[in-house]
């Protein structure tokens, strides 16, 4: 079995290849950064005997996305998962006060880069005639908070197709599932302020967030399910996390 990870040098992606590894699938990881892909795979390759194809380019780039699923060796084109996972926060303010270099990237990364992946996926699991695609949404995508504006409609966006590919792909029978999470500790609020460690551990002060491996024991149970069962849709919360904007804290 072989699952394609894409945004694997951290967090959830990264979890997620740990959890498909210690299960037996061959992988193939995405992400921009290089040394961390080549690290993950020698550690994966020598604790689970398993093969593991790096791939090292920008998703929001459609030709660099295409290049790169065409030169997977044919062994790792017969992909079974696919886990759109790399996505971004960019910022958090005001639609007024927006930088719209945060919009753009944002935009590029969580909805055209998943729709380029998936173009390109979703044509292999049709001639594979098999395959599950599996999305990282967020619960940014089921509700909207102040400030979230453009990473919130991302997200949405992400709900929408989640429930269109479903359409498009059932008479190929490729599965579609969809896991968005609430708050889970990553690098993903030090990307969103920037770099600003300081500000981004602020957000878990106080409550227990889930962790990246919370969220990898999920897809790898939706992956996991028998073939004519599909999980559609799931939120997942720390228990200290009611929505968006309401959690308890100590
Ligand atoms: P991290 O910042 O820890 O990981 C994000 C991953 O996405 C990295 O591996 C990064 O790789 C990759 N990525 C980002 N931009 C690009 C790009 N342009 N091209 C290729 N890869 C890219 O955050 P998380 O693990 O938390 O985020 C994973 C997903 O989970 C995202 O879609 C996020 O929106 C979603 N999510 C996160 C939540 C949270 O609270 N953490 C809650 C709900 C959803 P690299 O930098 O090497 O390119
Ligand atoms: C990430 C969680 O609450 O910052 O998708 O939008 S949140």
């Amino acid at each position: 079995m072989i699952a394609l990870i894409t945004g694997a040098t951290s967090g959830i992606g990264k979890a997620s290849a740990e959890i498909f590894a210690k299960h037996g699938y061959n992988l193939i990881i995405t992400g921009r950064r290089n040394e961390r892909l080549h690290a993950l795979a020698e550690e994966l390759i020598s604790a689970y005997n398993i093969n593991v194809h790096t791939l090292c380019f920008d998703i929001r780039k459609l030709d660099e996305v295409k290049t790169n699923i065409a030169s997977l060796p044919i062994e790792f084109k017969q992909i079974d998962v696919l886990l759109n996972n790399a996505g971004l926060a960019s910022g958090l303010s005001t639609i007024q006060d927006g930088d719209t270099n945060d919009w753009e990237k944002m935009i590029d990364t969580n909805v055209k880069g998943l729709l380029y992946i998936t173009r390109e996926v979703s044509q292999l699991m049709i001639t594979n005639k098999k395959g599950h695609i599996i999305n990282i949404g967020s619960i940014a995508g089921k509700e909207v908070y102040a400030n979230g504006n453009v990473y919130c409609a991302t997200k949405h966006a992400v709900d929408a197709l989640n429930k269109a590919m479903r359409i498009d792909l059932l008479p190929h029978q490729i599965r579609v599932s969809a896991i968005n999470p609430g708050m889970v500790e990553t690098e993903f609020s030090i990307v969103r302020f920037h770099g600003d460690e300081e500000r981004a551990k602020k957000v878990y002060e106080g409550l227990q967030p889930l962790t990246p491996q919370d969220i990898a024991e999920t897809v790898f149970w939706v992956a996991s399910r028998p073939a004519h069962v599909n999980i559609n849709d799931i939120i997942i919360m720390p228990t200290v996390q009611a929505n968006s904007t309401t959690t308890l804290r100590k």
